[in-house]
């Protein structure tokens, strides 16, 4: 049964990976290393520092640890600049109306998103108050293909992994859904959503009627 509904952020609620790829252009510009929209590809539902390792990797850059702490910094400024011009205008399709569907129903719901600026970024769009939960990533060792952001999501909201739904737009996060043993629903149309229990090609397509049914 239906009980819980847990989201990703960049790519199901908001589309951040634009911010994300021009906050890592601005660095890897001043750096002087290559990184086009093809590489940020890959970059979606990494975390930060896995998020540079590729970005260095691809541009054949090896540096120690230090340097690569600093850089995520500078990025990382790069990026909370930019969020300040979001607004609720840069919600997905259908995401508000689905909100308030499931808040009507008594569904709970939490974000399980790989950013540390997840808090700020639904300030922005004007959602944060839809969230029971808004899971810390730093707080978890292991992120996403590994289950614990979803479980941890479960754990807070009270309610058993078998009746949640996790939403997600990358494979490591259906991965992680699954893994979870949640019912998964796949965005877009990205490499390795196969996995996930149905695949929309965009989020204007979802609604509690189609949640339900995964249950069924
Ligand atoms: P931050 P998600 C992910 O968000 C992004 O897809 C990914 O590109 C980004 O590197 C990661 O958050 C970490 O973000 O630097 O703000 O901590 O898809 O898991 O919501
Ligand atoms: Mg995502």
């Amino acid at each position: 049964r239906l009980e819980a509904a847990i989201f990703d952020l960049d790519g199901v609620i908001t589309d951040t990976a634009e911010l994300h790829y021009l906050a890592w252009k601005k660095l890897a510009d001043e750096l002087g290393i290559p990184f086009d929209r093809q590489v940020n590809e890959r970059l979606k539902g990494v975390g930060r520092m896995g998020s540079l390792e590729l970005i260095l990797q691809n541009g054949g850059v090896t540096v120690p640890d230090e340097q690569k702490k600093e850089w995520a910094a500078r990025k990382n400024e790069y990026y909370k600049s930019m969020i300040q011009t979001i607004t609720p205008d840069d919600l997905l399709p259908g995401i508000l109306p689905l909100l308030e569907e499931l808040k009507a129903e008594g569904i709970k719901m939490a974000i399980a998103s790989a950013s540390e600026n997840a808090p700020v970024v639904l300030d922005k769009l004007g959602v944060r108050d839809y969230f029971i939960a808004v899971i810390d990533p730093k707080a978890l060792p292991k992120g996403k293909p590994e289950p614990d952001i979803f479980l941890a999501a479960a754990d807070q909201l009270g309610i058993e992994p078998g009746n949640c739904v996790g939403i997600e737009d990358s494979s490591a996060g259906i991965t992680a859904i699954k893994t979870a043993q949640m019912k998964a629903v796949g965005i877009g149309s990205g490499n390795g959503l196969a996995e996930a229990d149905i695949v929309l090609d965009g989020t204007e397509k979802l609604n509690l009627a189609m949640l339900r049914k995964l249950f069924e």
